[in-house]
């Protein structure tokens, strides 16, 4: 999965794509590169930020994913419906909601309704607030938890079951060890029984690994490192910025997984 945000102030790549003929250039080139879904954003959820209004949003992304629309599958990411609804009725396979269904309540009509893919993600706290001081007694056994209440939530709503994947969240309300954790233990995500997707790519627990503790964002080699590790524990959708070094690392760690 291929990311676009179509955002002045993402936490890796605000601002590069904010015009709608940017955006549109950089999925056309994702897609070339190999991603098999590209997930267009129109409001940041980086640490600290705090939201834009629906009307904004679809101001961002709708030009977008009309000139997209029937070129290559597309994913929206948002929470909230007005988006959602609009993204689907131009094409949108997937709806990545962050929040997991608990941001709008009208967004799980719109996906039921629509019988498209949905991703659940686990967050804790808020993004204005999720890093303050994240706290767990188990990260993987909570988040696991929450994860499979959300999925019976969606299922309750009328989404199928067999249309949803879960994402553990890499960097909502997670400390570094928490992150890694997440990946040591994914075995305890994909026993769920849906597909998982991990989103590790350029985050900040990366360079803080590698010795910043201020960094903001990591190194494309250390999102392709946490990638393949993700790929070996079952991870089977992974969310990257740099889609060639990725498809590429994926490619050679098939050759040998397999
Ligand atoms: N991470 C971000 C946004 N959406 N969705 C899923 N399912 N999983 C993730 O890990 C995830 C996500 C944050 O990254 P990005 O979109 O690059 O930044 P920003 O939120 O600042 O726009």
């Amino acid at each position: 999965m291929g990311v676009v945000n179509v955002t002045p102030d993402s936490f890796s790549d605000g601002g590069v794509n904010l015009e709608p003929r940017a955006a549109v250039a950089s999925a056309r080139r994702l897609r070339a590169e190999g991603a098999a879904l590209v997930d267009v954003g129109g409001e940041s959820t980086r640490p600290g930020s705090a939201g834009v209004d629906a009307d904004e949003e679809l101001r961002r992304v709708v030009p977008v994913l009309e000139a997209l629309s029937g070129e290559m599958p597309l994913s929206i990411d948002t929470s909230k419906a007005p988006v959602a609804r609009a993204a689907l009725d131009l094409g949108v396979e997937l709806v990545n909601d962050v929040t997991a269904l608990r941001g709008d309540p009208a967004l799980a009509g719109v996906v039921a309704e629509s019988g498209a893919y949905l991703c659940l993600m686990h967050m804790q706290g808020e993004p204005r607030t999720m890093q303050a001081e994240p706290r767990y007694d188990d990260v993987v056994s909570e988040v696991a938890a929450f994860l499979e209440e959300r999925l019976a939530f969606a299922v309750e709503s009328g989404i199928r079951e067999e249309l949803v994947c879960l994402d553990p969240g890499i960097g909502f309300g997670k400390t570094v060890e928490h992150n890694f954790e997440l990946l040591r233990r994914l075995d305890e995500l994909t026993a769920l029984g849906r597909p998982v997707v991990i989103g590790f790519s350029r985050k900040s627990s990366l360079g803080k690994l590698l010795g910043d503790p201020q960094a903001t964002t990591g190194s494309v080699a250390a999102s392709v490192g946490a990638a393949v590790a993700a790929y070996e524990r079952g991870a089977t959708i992974l969310r990257v910025h740099d889609v060639q070094e990725h498809v590429e690392a994926l490619a050679a760690a098939r050759a040998a997984l397999a």
